[in-house]
Parts: structure tokens; C-alpha cells; sequence
């Protein structure tokens, strides 16, 4: 079958927020950067440790008899289980209890307290644990939005979406593949909101998604210690080649009333891009008034004049900056520390 190129994430060593905030978010592309302290996590976080300092505290997680969960089908089921329970179950293969099957999956992204309200925040829901993982300075206290944790049990893929904010995916132990896809491919993704149906990276169904192979993919393995930098609206799809830990911090990459309010997750559209979507809806039900001809006509028009004041890449879209090595034009809000 044929196949998508696969353009490895640019690697970075030695960054601090000088370097971060010069060369590589102003950049929007991904970015692997190694060497960064992230604390005595790297040490400490045995499974045992976990557990002890983790204690019992409930927590929701993913549950599914295979390790590719599909959010289209909700082949997984949502369980809660004590947090140390929790941990000893995702390290192993085959378990002595289970909720569907003994060789289940689990997958772990941590909640805040008032799930609908409340972003999560590791410092709120597991401060013993907390103390261990350091945030990189990357950004200013104000900006910060959640520290989530992300633990998954060996083989466990979580579907490819996007985030609206800026996010330092930190790995902790194990390894995890990480295959994303840039904002610009979003046509080819086949979206259900913030989604792609396409569950299959690998091995796509190309009848249904004939388009999937001209997404360009770029992919990186986490080793233990790695923190990758997902620029918001960036496609993301991951793999865990071990049972692993992880913690994904995610800040405001712009003005603070950009955002929805009610947005625990980090994943719902900023306030102007759901408006402009909701007029959008307002505009095309105007158009059904007019025969099929007259709205292929108008409609065919309405595509062009978006394209001419939206895309970065149109002749008359407002460029800022250009930057051969980049995807797309620094954007004017971009906060520069
Ligand atoms: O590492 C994972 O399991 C998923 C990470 C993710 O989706 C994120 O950081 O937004």
C-alpha cells in the first residue's frame, strides 16, 4: 500500500526559555527538545513510588479490550478505580482483576476536581507527586492553563485530535510514539470536531479516506525525559510502546478572553473561531432559500473569498513574517515571553 512519508520532529538540546521563546514557538511547528530538567520525576517515578505517594484517591479512566481506542464506536468504557490500583493494572499485561478483559487497556488523563469546571493540575490533585516534576519556565505564571497526567498501559492509542492551546507533552518512563499532522492538513483528516476519523494511521481504509495519504506526517519516539512541544491546533495521535507516564502542561498561547471560558479540556474552539463558525451555519441556512443552482453558485463564491482573507498561504491573506523553514507566518498575537 502506499505509504505516508514520514518527516522525523526537529530535535533541539540545550533550550532554555530564551531559546524557546527566540527560535522554537514562534516557529508553530513541533519539537522535540531533550535535555531539559524536569525534575526528580526522572528517578523517583518507579511504580512502586506511584503508588505509594499516588495513594488512593479515585480516578477516572479510558477502559477498552484493545489498545486502539476508537471514540467513533466508544469501544472503551469510562471505570474509576483508586489511583495505586490503577498504576499496578496499566503496568501489566494480564490482570487478576479486570472490569471487560484480563488483557485490557487502561488509560489514564487526569481530571480536575469540578471535571466540567476545572481544568486539571497535578499541584491540586496530586501534590506529593506534584513536587517531583518540574514545569519548564517556558511561559509566564499567568499563562499557565493545566498539568495533566497521561498514563497508558503498554500498546495504548489515543485517537488523532488537536488542542486550542500550547502544549509541553513531558515523558516521564517508558517510550511513546508520537505521529502528528499540521493545521494546514486538517482537510485531509476527515475531522468529527475536534477528531480525526481516521483511527487507522497505520493501515488507513483508503476507500473511506481517499485523502488521509496526503496529510504530511511527521513523527517522534519520547525516550524518558523528553518534552515535546505541540503548538496549538497541531494534530497529535500517540502511541505507548511501554507502559509509560507522562504529563502534558498546556498554556495560553494568546490573550486570555480569547478562550472559552467553560473549557476544562483545553479543546474547545476560541471564542472569535466559534462565532465565525456559528455565522457560518447562519449564512448557509440563508442560502437555502435559493435553488441548488444559486447555492453551488454563491457557495463556490464564499469558499474563495474565505480562502483569499484567511489562508496564510494566499497571495492577499495579511503576512506578517516569512520564514522559508516554517508552515506558517508568526501570528501577530504571539506573546513574545
Ligand atoms: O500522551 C498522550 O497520551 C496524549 C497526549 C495528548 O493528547 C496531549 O498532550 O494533548
Amino acid at each position: 500500500m502506499e505509504e505516508q512519508e514520514r518527516t522525523p520532529v526537529s530535535i533541539f538540546t540545550q533550550v532554555d526559555r530564551d531559546v524557546f521563546l527566540r527560535d522554537i514557538c514562534p516557529k508553530r511547528r513541533p519539537a522535540l527538545l531533550r535535555g531539559v530538567d524536569l525534575g526528580p520525576c526522572l528517578e523517583k517515578w518507579t511504580l512502586e513510588y506511584l503508588r505509594l505517594r499516588g495513594g488512593d484517591q479515585d480516578v477516572k479512566i479510558h477502559v477498552s479490550t484493545v489498545p486502539q481506542m476508537d471514540f467513533l464506536h466508544k469501544n472503551f468504557v469510562y471505570k474509576t478505580l483508586p489511583f495505586n490500583e490503577f498504576v499496578k493494572r496499566a503496568s501489566e499485561k494480564k490482570h487478576s482483576d479486570f472490569f471487560l478483559s484480563e488483557d485490557e487497556h487502561y488509560y489514564l488523563r487526569s481530571l480536575g476536581e469540578d471535571v466540567r469546571k476545572e481544568p486539571a493540575d497535578l499541584n491540586k490533585q496530586f501534590p506529593h507527586l506534584a513536587e517531583d516534576f518540574h514545569v519548564p519556565h517556558f511561559f509566564e505564571p499567568d499563562q499557565f492553563f493545566s498539568s495533566v497526567f497521561r498514563i497508558s498501559s503498554c500498546g495504548l492509542q489515543l485517537w488523532t485530535h488537536y488542542d486550542v492551546m500550547d502544549n509541553l507533552l513531558a515523558q516521564v518512563t517508558g517510550r511513546k510514539r508520537v505521529v502528528l499532522y499540521s493545521p494546514q492538513d486538517a482537510l485531509h483528516l476527515y475531522l468529527s470536531g475536534d477528531k480525526s476519523e481516521v483511527l487507522d494511521i497505520d493501515s488507513p481504509d483508503l476507500k473511506r479516506f481517499p485523502d488521509f495519504l496526503k496529510a504530511k506526517r511527521y513523527e517522534c519516539v519520547l525516550e524518558p525525559g523528553d518534552l515535546l512541544f505541540i503548538p496549538a491546533l497541531w494534530f497529535h495521535n500517540t502511541t505507548a510502546l511501554q507502559f509509560g507516564v507522562g504529563v502534558n502542561v498546556f498554556w495560553r498561547h494568546l490573550a486570555a478572553d480569547c478562550y472559552d471560558r467553560k473549557n476544562p479540556y483545553g479543546n474547545k474552539d476560541p471564542v472569535a473561531a466559534a462565532r465565525a463558525l456559528q455565522a457560518l451555519e447562519r449564512a448557509l441556512h440563508t442560502l437555502e432559500e435559493l435553488p441548488a443552482d444559486y447555492r453551488d453558485f454563491y457557495g463556490r463564491r464564499m469558499i474563495q473569498r474565505i480562502q483569499e482573507r484567511t489562508y496564510c498561504d494566499s497571495v492577499s491573506a495579511t503576512k506578517t513574517e516569512e520564514d522559508s523553514d516554517s508552515t506558517l507566518p508568526s501570528m501577530p498575537f504571539t506573546k513574545p515571553g
